[in-house]
């Protein structure tokens, strides 16, 4: 969407509040030997006593009101009986609305003590957000972000997953700008706008450039043999500099 209005903001701004400290305490909660369903059970308390609809849930009827992925699993993990163990990479991402509209966010880190290279991508993610971050103004090129995230990937030997996108979001989850790919794609010309909110997500990846969908239970994007770390935030773009709605 493209923001306008002092309700367009306050709007943002309210859900982006609630999905950032969701994130926060679902990231404080998660100790070894803890279950990603306990996990999401304290998310759907918190989203409803905030007023707040869980996206996953509303916009997909995901089965689960945050997404929770472990390890192979790099998005949309679906909360389950799964135990979180010493040296995890988990990510927990959480989207949300309230009074139609909408924000989304997401990290990865390490539970406990993990293989290096893990904290190493869980870092390098945010310094490709951060980069990105820095292109993140109306007039700019929306590849212009994504250029910036695989330059600080190469620049650690990495790698970033070219198959899953940051995206527009506002009044709906996943809305134009369809995609803010993870490198630089010629075509991707469009120009970012004042007042357009994105959901800024790169994904930095040990190896593999392309993640593939489980065909257990067709929601959980895997990987074969890599690592990968994702970082997100939604982000007002304004001519007096970004917003991260979700902090
Ligand atoms: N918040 C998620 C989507 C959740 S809806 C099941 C997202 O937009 O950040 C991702 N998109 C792709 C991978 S994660
Ligand atoms: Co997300
Ligand atoms: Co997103």
């Amino acid at each position: 969407m493209i923001a306008k209005t002092e309700e367009d903001f306050d709007g943002l701004k309210k859900i982006g509040k609630i999905c950032g400290s969701i994130r926060d305490e679902l990231v404080q909660c998660t100790k070894l030997g803890v279950t990603t369903k306990e996990l999401d059970v304290i998310a759907k308390d918190l989203f409803e006593k905030a007023g707040a609809q869980s996206a996953p849930k509303g916009e997909y009827n995901f089965p689960g009101y945050t997404c929770i992925s472990i390890n192979e699993e790099v998005a949309h993990g679906i909360p389950s009986e799964r135990i979180i163990q010493e040296g995890d990479i988990v990510n927990i991402d959480v989207s949300g609305s309230k009074n139609g509209y909408f924000a989304d966010t997401g990290i990865s880190f390490v539970v406990g003590q993990g293989e290096i290279i893990l904290q190493k991508i869980c870092d390098v993610v945010k310094e490709a957000f951060d980069a990105g971050f820095e292109k993140a103004k109306p007039g700019s090129r929306i590849s212009s972000l994504g250029k910036a995230v695989h330059n600080v990937a190469e620049q650690h030997g990495l790698t970033v997953i070219k198959n899953l996108t940051g995206h527009g979001v506002g009044r709906s989850i996943h809305e134009a700008p369809d995609h803010i790919f993870n490198y630089f794609s010629r075509w991707d010309d469009e120009i970012l706008k004042d007042g357009m909110v994105i959901a800024f997500e790169p994904f930095i990846s040990t190896f593999e450039e392309e993640v593939f969908l489980s065909e257990d239970d067709g929601w959980t994007y895997l990987t074969d043999e890599s690592f990968v770390a994702q970082y997100e935030h939604t982000i007002i773009l304004t001519k007096e500099g970004p917003i991260i709605t979700t902090l």
